[in-house]
């Protein structure tokens, strides 16, 4: 293993925290997972030891993003699918990711009670996580848990979001398989189902087939789809999650996915998602690095020269970055 970055004594103290944590989560320590994925949260320097040490285990998991409007049926449908897995014997993962409040709702309760039966079931793995303001956004926090539930081996995990707006969009980034659900009889506001949720659905799922309309929202979607990506637009298919119905189904077009290519290397889900990470890792330092007080008098000089329009804003960025990475091309090579 390389050092961390810096070799400072918190570095160290934060490797070797994450060293230790990361050989028993690995061992199947469950508690171990649970604290990585609350340092991954909160974004500790913990997290970032762990990543290192990970990331080279990854990539073996099918992540699944399931998202639509809230009350769509996700979670039950989650719960079905999970049943679904557990009982071909298979590992399962659910981060459930609540964009739009910084505290975990009490939705996310609701659905801790519904996987009880899972309570002692170390097949699976369920957690709920909060989404911050992070400069690296919802896509890089979610793309580093993913990491670290498939490097500890499960073999699915999946990612529950509401659609909420720009959030669907950055579940699809960190996804390999996006799955929207739609509840029937939405009539006439299947117009109003918005473009960017189905625009970034691999497969779409008409959930509360025993509900009337079912079958007409679902061929409603399928002419929309069809329409505006030529013969090819995702299959669009039918659930009862509350029973079970269309569940085997769907899994098996989830699995199909995998033969499909979605989760090789060069896939572009893939190369999507590693895309989100680096920027925010290029974020994450380049935030980190404004923040260090030594380099405060340099920050305060440029902003002051834009202030004074002696210096426009991207010069003076090209400035303070001159200073961030010195002469030598490493960060803080120049303090
Ligand atoms: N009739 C019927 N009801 C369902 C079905 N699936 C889910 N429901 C009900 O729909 C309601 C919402 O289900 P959830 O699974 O909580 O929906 P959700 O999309 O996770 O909701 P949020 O997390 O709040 O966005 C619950 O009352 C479920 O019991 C179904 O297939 N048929
Ligand atoms: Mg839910």
């Amino acid at each position: 293993m390389s050092p961390p970055a810096g070799g400072s004594a918190d570095g160290w103290a934060a490797d070797s925290r994450a060293a230790e944590l990361c050989e028993t989560a690995l061992a199947g320590d469950r508690r171990s997972l649970a604290r990585l994925l609350t340092a991954v949260e909160n974004r500790t320097p913990i997290a970032e030891a762990a990543l290192r040490r990970l990331y080279p285990l990854a990539g073996k998991a099918h992540l699944v993003g399931i998202t639509g409007p809230p009350g769509a049926g996700k979670s039950t449908l989650v719960a079905a699918l999970v049943g679904e897995l557990r009982a071909a014997g298979r590992t399962v993962a659910v981060v459930a990711v609540d964009p739009s409040s910084p505290i975990t709702g009490g939705a996310i309760l609701g659905d801790r009670v519904r996987m009880q039966a899972y309570a002692g079931d170390r097949d699976v793995f369920i957690r709920s996580m909060a989404a911050r303001g992070h400069a690296g956004g919802l896509a890089s926090t979610t793309g580093a848990a993913c990491a670290v539930l498939d490097a500890a081996g499960f073999e699915i995990v999946m990612i529950e979001t509401v659609g909420t707006g720009q959030s669907e969009v950055e579940v699809a980034a960190a996804a390999d398989t996006t799955v929207v659900l739609e509840a029937p009889e939405m009539g006439d506001e299947i117009q109003a189902i918005k473009a960017g949720l189905l625009e970034v659905a691999d497969l779409v799922v008409v959930n509360k087939g025993d509900r009337p309309g079912a079958q007409r929202t679902a061929s409603q979607l399928r002419a929309m789809l069809g329409g505006r990506r030529g013969q090819h637009g995702p299959p669009v298919m039918i659930t009862t999650a509350a029973t079970g119905a269309g569940v085997p189904e769907l899994l098996a077009a989830i699995d199909r996915r995998r033969a499909e290519g979605a989760l090789d290397d060069a896939a572009a889900t893939r190369l999507a998602r590693a895309e989100a990470e680096v920027r925010g890792a290029l974020a994450d330092r380049i935030g980190r690095l404004l923040a260090e007080p030594t380099l405060a008098a340099a920050r305060e000089t440029a902003v002051r020269a834009v202030a004074a329009h002696r210096i426009d804003p991207y010069s003076a960025a090209d400035e303070l970055l001159r200073t961030l990475v010195g002469p030598d091309g490493r960060p803080g090579s120049a303090r």
